[in-house]
């Protein structure tokens, strides 16, 4: 008998919402420092992604994409990479590159600013893609180039739910498929793009099965599970690393917030977050660990106080920048900048000096 989509795509999880172990072939690897860290860098992803929207709403940084909701799946998978992974995150994937990189240099992207687009940490993440799927052809490309010159690098590429409708997510996992590229397709169903909600999105009932089609694996885990993340993508990794080729994950997860600051997402769905927490990615954990005995007092306090000084340092850094160069803003399409270009610079920097002289 056939099997039904559900039965060949099960939902994979390792805690339950109220933290329970599902799955005891991880008892051994679940370690209290694995938590202890998982756990730490979840809340600072949170703390930040408040700090940011607050600073938005006093207007020290531009228009900014919330992940908060995604913590899990975004920390998890960033923690299953190795020291010389490629990373392709999207706008939203915020904490998944500052969880690979440790560093918070990519704020500055959230003030159009170009150092924000290069990690200087020396990790191999590229600028965040905001048009939607483009990343996956170049993905699968990089991927197909640490193959051809022998590197054991692997290729992590980050997609939301709305980009499955794009012809780039169709070539990038054939060409992935094709090739045998050791990339792992990372999409983050969060149920919604903007407002278009995942059944208006497509007609399949799941992301994860449309790995099918380009004879790939495929695998839906739940993304607010860290533990179910971090393994299954650690596998994925593991498995691309090795020769054995691409992975498409689907985490299942949702948005808490609005898809950016300048959304208003009650004007397109209900407000049943309420529901949606009962699911938090960082309550199940420290459910989990609270359980397995690996709170100790006051510990929860001490990390969260170490995280906010983390941030108030990384916002002083960031606010401490010098002015932008507006030369930035034009000289990195062309060698030699056409006239039309050159005018507009011009303009534009005499509007500042105008400005600047009252
Ligand atoms: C090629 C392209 N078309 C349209 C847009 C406008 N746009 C920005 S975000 C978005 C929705 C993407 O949804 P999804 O892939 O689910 O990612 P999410 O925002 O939920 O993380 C769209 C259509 C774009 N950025 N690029
Ligand atoms: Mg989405």
């Amino acid at each position: 008998m056939t099997q039904s989509i559900a039965e060949q795509f099960p939902l994979i999880q390792v805690i339950d919402q109220d933290g329970k172990l599902l799955d005891d072939s991880y008892k051994e690897e679940i370690t209290r420092e694995l938590c202890e860290k998982f756990l730490k860098q979840l809340k600072l992803m949170r703390a930040l992604d408040e700090k940011m929207v607050n600073m938005q709403r006093q207007g020290r940084i531009g228009t900014y994409p919330l992940f908060g909701g995604q913590e899990a799946a975004q920390v998890g998978s960033a923690y299953a990479l190795e020291e010389n992974d490629w990373m392709f995150p999207t706008y939203r994937d915020h904490a998944a590159a500052i969880t690979f990189t440790n560093s918070f240099n990519l704020i500055a992207n959230w003030n159009g600013r170009v150092e924000g687009n290069i990690d200087d940490s020396g990790k191999k993440v590229l600028p965040p893609s905001v048009p939607i799927a483009t990343q996956l052809p170049i993905s699968a490309g990089i991927a197909m180039a640490s193959a051809y010159k022998g590197e054991q690098e692997v290729t992590i590429c980050y997609f939301g739910d709305g980009a499955t409708s794009e012809g780039d997510f169709h070539e990038g996992m054939n060409f992935a498929s094709v090739f045998n590229a050791p990339v792992v397709f990372f999409n983050q169903n969060n149920q919604y793009a903007i407002s278009v909600p995942i059944w208006k999105q497509m007609k399949s009932e799941t992301i994860a099965q449309k790995a099918i089609a380009y004879g790939m694996e495929g695998k839906r885990i739940d993304g607010n599970d860290i533990f179910a993340v971090y393994f299954e993508t650690k596998k994925a990794v593991d498995k691309a690393r090795k020769g054995d080729g691409p992975t498409l994950i689907e985490a299942v997860t949702w948005r808490y917030g609005a898809h950016t600051t300048a959304d208003d997402p009650t004007k397109y769905r209900e407000d049943d977050n309420e529901k949606h927490r009962l699911n938090d990615p960082i309550n199940r954990l420290e459910k989990f660990m609270n359980d397995a005995g690996f709170l100790s007092d006051g510990w929860i306090e001490t990390i969260e106080s170490e995280n906010e000084s983390i941030i108030e340092a990384a916002v002083k850094e960031f606010e401490s920048m010098e002015k932008p160069n507006i030369d930035d803003i034009y000289d990195h399409m062309f060698e030699v900048n056409p006239w039309t270009i050159e005018e507009q610079k011009a303009a534009f920097k005499a509007f500042f000096a105008r400005r600047a002289n009252g």
